[in-house]
C-alpha cells in the first residue's frame, strides 16, 4: 500500500495538533453544531438531529502534514456532502455561491477548507472510530475527517460551521508564531496529500524537514495534556 508523497506510516494513531496543552475539551449533554456564515439565518443541529442524517462508513489513512500517517483507520458519520445538501443548503442567503467552509472545535481550533475539497465523497463528519464512539483524543463527540487533505483541515471537537463566499481573511485560529508575524508557517488553503500541498508559500522539499522535527516534542506535548494513544 502506498502513502503520498514525503510520508511515513506509524503503527499507532496519536493525538497530535496545535491545541494540546490541555486535555481534550469535556463533550456537553448538549453538544451542537452551530451554522452561520452566507446563511440567511445562523442556526444550531442538535447532535442527535445529526443521527437522523445518512450514514457513511470508511476505511482510509490519515495523514499528518508534519510527515506522520495513520493507515487504516475505520470512521463511521455523516458525509459532509450530505451535510451540505441537506442542512446547510437549505439555509443560505438567496444568490449565496459558497467557496469556503470554516471549521471550528470547542478548543479553539479552526481550519478553513474550499468547498470543493470537502464536498468529496469521502468526507465525513465522523462520530465513530474503528468501531466505538470517538474519544477525547480524537475528537469526541464529532470531527471532520478529510483523508485526501492534510490532517490539519480535519478538525476535532466540532462545533461551528461558518460558510464563505470568498477565502476568508483568517482562514485559522492565530497560533504564536502567525502572531510574530511569520507567515512561513502559513498552511495551504488547499492542503491535499497528494499533491503535497504543505505550505502556503513554501514549496513541499523546503518544509519536510523541519516540520518532521515537530513530531516529538507535539506528540510529547499531546500525551501530557490528554491521555496517550489508541
Ligand atoms: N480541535 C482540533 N482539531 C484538530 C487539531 C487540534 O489541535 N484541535 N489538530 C489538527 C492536526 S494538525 C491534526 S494532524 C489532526 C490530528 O488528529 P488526531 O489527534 O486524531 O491524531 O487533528 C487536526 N484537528
Ligand atoms: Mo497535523
Amino acid at each position: 500500500m502506498s502513502l503520498p508523497p514525503g510520508q511515513r506510516a506509524l503503527d499507532t494513531f496519536p493525538r497530535f495538533g496545535t491545541h494540546l496543552a490541555y486535555p481534550p475539551p469535556r463533550v456537553l449533554p448538549d453538544h451542537e453544531i452551530a451554522v452561520g456564515g452566507a446563511v440567511a439565518e445562523p442556526f444550531s443541529l442538535p447532535l442527535a438531529a445529526l443521527g437522523e442524517l445518512p450514514r457513511k462508513e470508511m476505511t482510509a489513512d490519515f495523514h499528518c502534514v508534519a510527515g506522520w500517517s495513520a493507515t487504516g483507520l475505520r470512521w463511521e458519520g455523516v458525509p459532509f456532502e450530505r451535510f451540505f445538501a441537506l442542512v446547510i443548503e437549505p439555509a443560505l442567503s438567496p444568490g449565496a455561491p459558497i467557496t469556503h467552509v470554516t471549521f471550528q472545535g470547542r478548543d479553539g481550533y479552526r481550519s478553513t477548507a474550499c468547498l470543493e475539497d470537502v464536498l468529496a465523497q469521502d468526507v465525513l463528519i465522523a462520530e465513530h472510530l474503528d468501531g466505538r464512539p470517538l474519544d477525547g483524543d480524537h475528537g469526541a463527540p464529532v470531527r471532520l475527517v478529510s483523508p485526501r487533505q492534510y490532517g490539519f483541515i480535519s478538525t476535532k471537537h466540532l462545533c461551528r460551521l461558518e460558510v464563505h463566499t470568498a477565502e476568508p481573511a483568517t482562514r485559522h485560529h492565530r497560533n504564536a508564531l502567525n502572531n510574530l508575524g511569520l507567515r512561513l508557517v502559513e498552511p495551504h488553503v488547499r492542503a491535499r496529500v497528494w499533491e503535497e500541498e504543505r505550505n502556503g508559500y513554501l514549496p513541499a522539499w523546503a518544509v519536510r524537514v523541519p516540520y518532521r522535527m515537530l513530531i516529538p516534542p507535539i506528540r510529547a506535548l499531546a500525551a501530557r495534556g490528554g491521555r496517550g494513544e489508541r
